[in-house]
């Protein structure tokens, strides 16, 4: 690089910098759940560009929690042990068998290298599941479903006094339930919306494989309120496996959330781009 376009990137560096000074005086203090699916996740670069983002966001006073999905590396587990599964309405029928794999796949290999990955850039993070200080109990979903969990109890005061210590919750969507002997498989959007609700949190970040949600000409549609969603879903706008996503993030806001935003977390610095920058990225869904 000549020396010439040098200074300018940095002169844009130092611009882009100062234009973020007002949104992170406006998130200071604020907290924010990721969801951050097995789909987003990709390799090792993807996972440290998360990871930095994340580190940036407490860097500059927000209180991020990660919740965290793990679909692709469950299916990888039960493919090794030989154990089929699959899925209603987007959940996974989880049977005992099905429910040891997933608890050790996500408490275990997913949330560690997530904790691991934001300690590399210089966050601290611990990592935690639903059964952890009885974060969230659950109670059997649908009767089809086996041990999948609906949240019915959260318990957050563990994860504010993680804030108060400057520590980053990683959070793996596995529960207890009212029986202590039982565990649930949560669906990690259903998690992250249950937990950013219990916390009325200030934004609910699902970062996932596709852009956002699509109007009928297939155009992201950047600004959402509840009463569109809905007339989206009924008239077939919004399908498949959009609708659980935006179902969780009507749920959040129905229950305190500010907004919740579903974005490709595949772009790189996505959650970044939400927060500190007047683009914001994907759709935004508030009341
Ligand atoms: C999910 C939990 C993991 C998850 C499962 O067993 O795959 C249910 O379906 P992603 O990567 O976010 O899809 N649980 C009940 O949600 O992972």
């Amino acid at each position: 690089m000549k020396t010439q376009d040098m200074d300018r990137d940095w002169l844009t560096t130092a611009r882009t910098l100062q234009k973020a000074l007002p949104y992170m005086q406006r998130y200071s203090g604020a907290i924010v759940v990721v969801k951050f699916g097995g789909n987003a996740m990709g390799g090792v670069e993807a996972m440290a560009d998360f990871a930095r983002d994340i580190v940036l966001m407490r860097q500059v006073g927000v209180n991020p929690v990660v919740v965290h999905g793990g679909g692709p590396m469950i299916n990888e587990m039960l493919g090794k042990l030989g154990i089929e599964s699959h899925f209603v309405n987007g959940k996974r029928v989880t049977d005992q068998a099905t429910v040891e794999v997933v608890e050790m796949v996500l408490t275990g290999l997913v949330n560690k290298r997530i904790v691991q990955a934001i300690m590399d850039e210089g966050g601290r993070a611990v990592g935690l599941s639903g059964k952890d200080d009885d974060l969230m109990v659950c109670e059997a979903d649908d009767p089809q479903l086996g041990f999948v969990g609906r949240p019915i109890e959260m318990n957050v005061q563990v994860l504010r006094d993680l804030f108060k210590a400057g520590i980053i919750p990683v959070i793996a969507p596995v529960a207890t339930g009212m029986d202590p002997n039982e565990t649930f498989n949560v669906n990690g959007d259903t998690a992250a919306g249950a937990i950013a609700g219990a916390l009325k949190a200030d934004r609910l970040l699902l970062l996932t494989d596709v852009p956002g949600v699509k109007d009928a000409d297939g155009n992201v549609v950047t600004q959402l309120s509840p009463e569109q969603v809905r007339a989206m879903i009924d008239d077939g706008t919004i399908s498949g496996g959009m609708i659980p996503k935006v179902e969780t993030a009507l749920q959040a806001v129905e229950k305190g959330v500010r907004a919740a935003v579903i974005i490709n977390g595949k772009l790189p610095n996505a959650a970044l781009l939400e927060l500190f920058t007047e683009h914001g990225a994907g759709s935004i869904i508030r009341a």
